[in-house]
């Protein structure tokens, strides 16, 4: 099967705790502090690979973790950093954060990478609390939570030209016979059921074409197997459009060409500007002239191009003249509106907010959520330390101000305590 989209989970690695230790050595009572710090989590990376196709990896693994960091040791040892996990995915895949439907990364490049989630910085240890006031620190901060979120990928593919047409109109026949593309050919409808790719080489010039499964009226809003695949051909920069004026069928192909420009234009009004030729295939056949000759009287403002799939003939001109195409169009203007330089962009954070819930105050938000996480609650000075920072980032006025009272209840996570005023 062929794989296009999936959903996975990912976790980069916490930070390592910061270490609480003294100096012990002869004759000096009372060394100083000397825990280390905790090392670093591990990013999750994607790296675009060129050697894959689909997304299928994803279909049956969906929880990805990156390694955490080390606590750090006494003797100020810091703790080692978390390896990185990189998860290779095809060039071509568009990476979103699921919940906010945010587009993070389009990887179009080979070897190009994103990190899409970061580990956390690894706790201080209580080396670095020594000060003039506090010469025994007994704190150090855990280790910073590293990030977590749900992604979609989807992968559209990348090619400069692409063939469209109604099913059996000999499509994949085209691919074959112009690349090394060895796609399913038969006498029926919906054969190609997932899209191929062929590397052209005619001169010194060589293109990527993509041969998707035929489209139907209706395609756009998803008749035929046309919906899931238009897109693997949005990114393309010419499309051939491959009409069978053999016309085993006995249709109208010229009422089939307009309607099928008319599904392209339904999906995406991009793909209705796209240059486009025409392949008029299977001329080998007989009453093929005729057909061509009513076809091509009607048809207006599109070259057309006589062409057999299956003998050759009349392909090489086509080429020719997709190549040119291509050489005017230049680089592929990007369907989705994305710098191809990857941004990872940050949420804006959000310091902490307060919601009221059966008279209890509840405090949440990133930033205090991150100290929260860091700080050893069993740890007398490192409580004096988080009700500081709370106090700093304002978090005591604001409660103060929506009303709490010394004695009224405070809760964040896990964690209830009493007011102070
Ligand atoms: N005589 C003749 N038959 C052709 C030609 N091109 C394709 N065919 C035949 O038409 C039938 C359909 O060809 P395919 O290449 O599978 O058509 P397709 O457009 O890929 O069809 P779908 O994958 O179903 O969309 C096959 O039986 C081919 O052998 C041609 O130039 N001449
Ligand atoms: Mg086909």
């Amino acid at each position: 099967m062929f794989y296009d989209s999936a959903k996975i989970y990912v976790k980069a690695g916490d930070g390592g705790n910061g270490a609480v230790s003294f100096r012990r050595e002869k004759y000096v009572p009372e060394g100083g502090p000397n825990g280390g710090d905790g090392g670093r989590g591990g990013d999750v990376v994607l790296a675009a690979d060129p050697g894959l196709r689909t997304l299928v990896d994803f279909k049956y693994r969906r929880h990805y973790k990156a390694e955490r960091g080390e606590h750090g040791q006494g003797k100020n040892m810091h703790g080692r950093g978390g390896q990185d996990l990189v998860l290779h995915i095809p060039v071509g895949t568009i990476v979103k954060n699921d919940d906010t439907g945010e587009i993070i990364a389009d990887l179009v490049e080979a070897g190009q990478q994103v990190i899409v989630a970061r580990g956390g910085r690894g706790g201080r240890g209580n080396a670095r609390f020594l000060s003039n006031q506090n010469k025994a620190p007994r704190l150090a901060e855990k280790g910073e939570p590293g990030e977590e979120l749900w992604l979609t990928l989807e992968l559209k593919l990348l090619a400069d030209v692409g063939l469209v047409g109604l099913p059996n109109a000999g499509k994949s026949t085209l691919i074959s016979q112009i690349s090394a593309a060895k796609p399913k050919i038969a006498d029926y409808p919906f054969t190609t059921l997932t899209p191929n790719l062929g590397v052209v080489k005619i001169d010194d010039n060589s293109f990527v074409v993509a041969d998707i499964p035929g489209l139907i009226e209706g395609a756009h809003a998803g008749a035929g197997l046309g919906h899931d695949f238009l897109k693997h051909i949005e990114r393309t920069r010419v499309l051939i459009h491959v009409v069978d004026v053999g016309n085993v069928f006995e249709r109208d192909p010229y009422a089939d060409f307009v309607a099928i420009n008319k599904e392209l234009e339904l999906y995406n009004p991009a793909l209705a500007k796209r240059p486009q030729v025409i392949a008029a295939n299977k001329i080998d056949l007989s009453g093929a002239e005729e057909n061509l000759k009513d076809f091509q009287a009607k048809v207006e403002g599109y070259e057309v191009f006589p062409i057999s799939a299956v003998t050759g003939q009349g392909i090489e001109p086509l080429m020719r003249r997709v190549v040119q195409l291509l050489e005017e169009v230049g680089e592929a203007e990007p369907c989705i509106s994305l710098e191809p330089e990857r941004v990872v962009k940050a949420e804006p954070k959000e310091r902490f907010r307060i919601d009221m819930e059966d008279g209890v105050f509840i405090l949440s938000g990133k930033e205090l959520e991150k100290h929260f996480a860091m700080t050893n609650f069993e740890n007398e000075e490192s409580l004096r330390r988080f009700q500081n920072i709370m106090n700093k980032m304002g978090v005591v006025d604001a409660l103060r101000e929506k009303g709490a009272k010394a004695g009224d209840v405070v809760r964040i996570k896990d964690l209830e305590f009493d007011f102070v005023d």
